[in-house]
């Protein structure tokens, strides 16, 4: 198959793709034709797939039920999810997961790493979204995070509950340090799962310090453990809203340890801009951590959407491009080149986190996935909220 006349990630030139097999076998200007079906994208953008690199897929779509968020912290939000645990049953759950796939998908997203609540000791969720991952592999690649919502040391048998979904086939490794009773029970938490990770050969992806709490340091000791367990950027740290707070003169050397552990952050500027703050009369704090900052000291970023019409997040419809605008506003990267370039927040920068670079990429030899926009550039994309015109998936047409 041969796609004549891409701008291809922002490129000032047309170009064409040819595809093969499911693989990309050649990128180039005026590609010639070689008896095989032409499809002309007619001078629209086409980037790699979006990728959602945190979101808890076994929450979404249950807003309301049994109880609204009232206050909009997070704290109501746990109250309220734990409730809706009660009723879990595994058709509630593959149907509202299917839901929130197929929005994802329609929005050119192929690729997601979800979070699971494992603070429930039949463990419905995780089994249940083990077997969704195989059913749902042809639409979207789903990685799992067994995450300890209601905590590791403070949930009755919180870590053997950790430790049984990593055997059942969790990816990664989540915590909750935050949330913990006590910060030595944060450490503990921290320390426990970053070994479980070592120990089983998973990835992490710790909900880190999501409070306005200045005194939150769950980042850190994640940070020191990644790198002395040697698993450097297979750790991800989540939301880390407590940043936003930390004094200049503490960052400034926590900084140094970040660069060196390696580690991946995850920011969600939709949910931690509503969520976040709350505490606070005026000014109100925003809460999302300091992305400018950690971009600029080379580490790696990436923007997730973190929920859909749940506990914690009113709103949502899978829409990718939504929370980068967001988080363009809120961390205030207007420029040209930021604007330009903000895509890689739910694609380059994710991948990385997602430890996926190795199939994920318009490249030669790559598996041949990608979006069409119906927009020139990236700029022109974000701005009119361009749609997805196209979006295949291993040269298949989803
Ligand atoms: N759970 C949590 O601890 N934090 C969040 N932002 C969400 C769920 C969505
Ligand atoms: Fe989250």
């Amino acid at each position: 198959m041969l796609f004549k006349n891409a701008y291809i990630e922002n490129s000032s030139h047309l170009q064409d793709i040819r595809v093969h097999n499911g693989i990309f076998k050649e990128i180039g200007e005026l590609l010639p034709h070689e008896g095989e079906e032409v499809t002309d994208l007619g001078g629209r953008l086409v980037l790699p797939p979006f990728i959602e690199s945190h979101v808890h897929l076994d929450t979404c779509l249950t807003a309301g039920d049994p109880v609204w968020n009232m206050s909009g912290t997070l704290f109501e939000g746990i109250e309220c999810w734990s409730r809706r645990k009660e009723k879990l049953d595994e058709a509630d759950i593959r149907e509202r997961v299917k839901k929130a796939v197929s929005m994802y998908a329609s929005h050119g997203v192929q690729f997601i790493r979800t979070h699971v609540d494992v603070t429930d000791p039949a463990l419905l969720a995780m089994k249940t979204m083990i077997s969704l991952k195989e059913e749902l592999h042809d639409v979207m690649d789903i990685q799992i995070v067994a995450f300890p919502q209601e905590g590791i040391c403070s949930f009755p048998k919180g870590k053997e509950l950790l430790k049984e979904a990593v055997e059942m086939g969790a990816d990664a490794v989540g915590a909750i340090p935050h949330f913990e009773f006590t910060r030595e029970y944060s450490v503990e938490s921290v320390d426990y799962a970053l070994k479980l990770a070592a120990e089983y050969d998973r990835l992490v992806d710790v909900h880190c310090d999501e409070i306005d709490d200045e005194a939150s340091r769950g980042l850190e000791t994640v940070a020191a453990r990644a790198l002395e367990l040697g698993l450097f950027d297979k750790v991800t740290a989540s939301h880390t809203t407590a940043m936003h707070s930390y004094n200049n003169a503490y960052v400034l050397k926590l900084m140094r340890l970040l660069k060196m552990s390696r580690i991946n952050f995850v920011a969600n500027p939709l949910v931690n801009t509503h969520l976040q703050g709350r505490a606070d009369t005026y000014p109100k704090r925003r809460g999302v951590t300091r992305v400018k900052e950690l971009m600029q000291a080379g580490i790696n970023v990436s923007f997730g959407h973190d929920d859909i019409f749940d506990p914690w997040y009113p709103l949502g419809n899978g829409n990718l491009r939504d929370v980068v605008f967001m988080g363009l506003h809120v961390c205030q990267m207007m420029g040209y080149d930021d604007i330009m370039n903000s895509y890689r927040f739910i694609t380059h920068n994710a991948a990385k986190t997602l430890h996926i670079t190795d199939r994920y990429g318009v490249e030669k030899d790559k598996p041949a996935s990608f979006v069409v926009m119906d927009a020139k550039d990236y700029y022109d994309a974000l701005n009119r909220n361009a749609t997805v015109f196209a979006s295949y998936r291993n040269g298949l047409k989803m």
